[in-house]
């Protein structure tokens, strides 16, 4: 399968993020992607291409315009008054408030960050927008009849909902190529969620539709990030309801657990029988991943492979997590290589 890749993504970099009270070394780096491209090439898994450029329309059938115009300017507006350090957030809005939009850079910030994991850069802007673009290009493979495609996204997304980011992500690449899917003739479209964590933006900006099923795998929300959400009784509402599955596990779950849980995503998404399956593919499953408390070894990896396969669907994988550095390449493309084989 083809793999698309952006060198773009390293504009999005930071050496420490903010946990618990103290600056730590990011998980979320650049190193990350490009050990993923080394080992997509050392493995021979296909072709690696440049995405498409494809503006601002594919953004805006998923996200909020002013949270859109705000990625594209907090950068300028940050360091003109506070000068050219990452953009953090000072305030956070009260419960209950207007959300009337401020133009007072760390409120503004505030206004659509969830965290502090990941804070708006000189390259942000750019970087998300390539890893968009890298997710939208997939997808037109797909539809132009390629029976797979790996969008190498860096920054991550699945974290980012409608009108905020966090949890390094910005733009949701996975929800953006699903509804370009959508508006590309495909009447139904799975999602599925493998990365560790609760894929809450996703859940989120499809919630209330019933024409794309959002599954997700994950650490149990009372234990893990995103905490607020990703309980297993959130089902989706309205048109909704029922149209989304999610599966957490808890703290030292292993394959045999995990893989279980798998089994139900994947029923339930052949009895939803969709056109396109995008695959959240996020390997901070993995034992030794530094953030994560799985207990996923290497050898699980092509195993997940070949049940996605098993659901005969144009897939479109798009990167997610995955910390662990020496494995997130060796990991990630082995779910791929394990896909290819079981498809033949
Ligand atoms: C895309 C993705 O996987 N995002 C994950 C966001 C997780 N944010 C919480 C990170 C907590 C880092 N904890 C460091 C603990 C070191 N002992
Ligand atoms: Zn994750």
């Amino acid at each position: 399968m083809k793999t698309i890749f952006s060198d773009l993504h390293a504009l999005q970099s930071v050496d420490t993020e903010f946990y618990r009270g103290r600056w730590v070394d990011a998980f979320e780096i650049p190193r990350r992607a490009e050990l993923v491209l080394d080992e997509v090439k050392r493995a021979n898994l296909g072709p690696v291409v440049g995405p498409d450029s494809f503006g601002t329309a594919p953004l805006l059938a998923v996200h909020d315009a002013a949270f859109l115009r705000f990625l594209e300017t907090a950068w300028e507006a940050w360091a003109a008054e506070v000068g050219p350090i990452p953009a953090y957030p000072n305030i956070w809005p009260p419960r209950r408030t207007r959300m009337i939009p401020t133009v007072r850079p760390g409120a503004e910030l505030g206004r659509y960050a969830v965290d502090m994991s990941s804070p708006v850069l000189e390259g942000t802007w750019k970087a998300a927008r390539a890893a968009a673009d890298c997710a939208l290009t997939g997808a037109r493979l797909i539809d132009g009849g390629e029976a797979a495609a790996f969008a190498l996204c860096r920054p991550p997304g699945h974290h980012a909902g409608r009108d905020y980011f966090g949890g390094y992500c910005f733009l949701n690449n996975a929800a953006i190529a699903a509804q370009a899917f959508r508006d590309g003739g495909a009447a139904r479209v799975a999602v599925l969620d493998i990365d560790y964590h609760h894929g809450n933006g996703t859940q989120d900006i499809f919630y209330g539709r019933g024409d794309v099923l959002t599954v997700s795998i994950h650490g149990d929300p009372v234990q893990e990030y995103p905490y607020y959400i990703g309980f297993a009784d959130e089902t989706g509402e309205g048109e909704g309801e029922g149209f989304n599955l999610n599966l957490p596990l808890p703290w030292g779950a292993d394959f045999a657990a995990w893989s279980g849980a798998l089994d139900q995503g994947i029923d339930r998404i052949r009895a939803f029988a969709p056109d396109r399956l995008v695959v959240s593919l996020g390997v901070d499953t993995f034992e030794e991943d530094p953030i994560s408390h799985f207990r996923l070894t290497g050898g699980d990896y092509p195993q997940i492979g070949r049940r996605i396969a098993a659901l005969n669907l144009p897939t479109l994988f798009v990167m997610e997590g995955g910390y662990a550095i020496e494995a997130v390449g060796v990991n990630a493309v082995n779910v791929l290589k394990g896909f290819e084989a079981a498809r033949g």
